[in-house]
């Protein structure tokens, strides 16, 4: 069977092929890229989940074949959750992980150690053609750093460091991330889903 990716994400893409065939899946795994013809979906939803959705049932409507979508970011407590849902597109430009990273830990300036909780949350979707649909969800604890370190993952990696390690997520290697990660967390509670449904 084949599965589509619903996500450009390169970071994303990057995780879920190791987080995927670290799981067994005895599934073909197609990027969203194969299908450059088909437009993005506007991420209209209010909650990782909704948008995750939105996203692998656009994909699998499109494309006639079983889609996952991951929809994530970093939820800062102090901020009461933002940047959340619109972590891609913090600073005004979708993607820019460096700009987004910078205007976040100009906003946090002040705010003491004591104070920089967050988490990184992901929702990893399923959709069938035939409109079925399941939704997970994982969730990695931490602090934010006030520098960014670290060179390894993407996004808001170098400025999070998770609850019970002294290093950030971009000092991990992949495979210590995938362990411990949001992402690999929900993906791998989706693969029993996958494996139900799509024998
Ligand atoms: P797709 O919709 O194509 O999957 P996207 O980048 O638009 O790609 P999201 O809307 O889910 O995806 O945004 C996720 C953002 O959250 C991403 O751009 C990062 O800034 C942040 N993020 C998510 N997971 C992360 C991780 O594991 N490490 C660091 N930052 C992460």
């Amino acid at each position: 069977t084949r599965l589509v990716l619903a996500t450009r994400n390169a970071g994303k893409i990057t995780e879920l092929h190791a987080i995927l065939a670290d799981a067994g899946l005895d599934l073909e795994l197609v990027g969203a890229d194969a299908f450059p013809e088909i437009p993005d979906v506007k991420e209209t939803g209010v909650t990782f989940a909704e948008n995750a959705l939105l996203k692998a049932h656009a994909l699998a409507q499109a494309t006639g074949l079983p889609a996952v979508a991951d929809d994530s970011g970093l939820c800062v407590d102090v901020l009461n959750g933002a940047p959340g849902i619109f972590s891609a597109r913090w600073s005004g430009t979708h993607g820019d992980d460096r700009a987004n990273l910078n205007l976040l830990l100009a906003q946090l300036s002040d705010i003491a150690d004591e104070h920089r909780g967050a988490h990184f949350a992901c929702a990893a979707a399923l959709a069938l053609p035939d409109g079925t649909e399941r939704v997970v969800e994982g969730r990695l604890e931490g602090t934010l750093r006030h520098t960014p370190t670290g060179t390894n993952g993407f996004g808001y990696d170098p400025i999070l460091q998770p609850a019970g390690h002294e290093v950030t997520c971009a000092e991990l290697t992949p495979q210590q991330k995938n362990a411990i990660s949001h992402r690999g967390k929900a993906f791998r509670a989706l693969v029993p889903v996958v494996k139900e449904l799509l024998g």
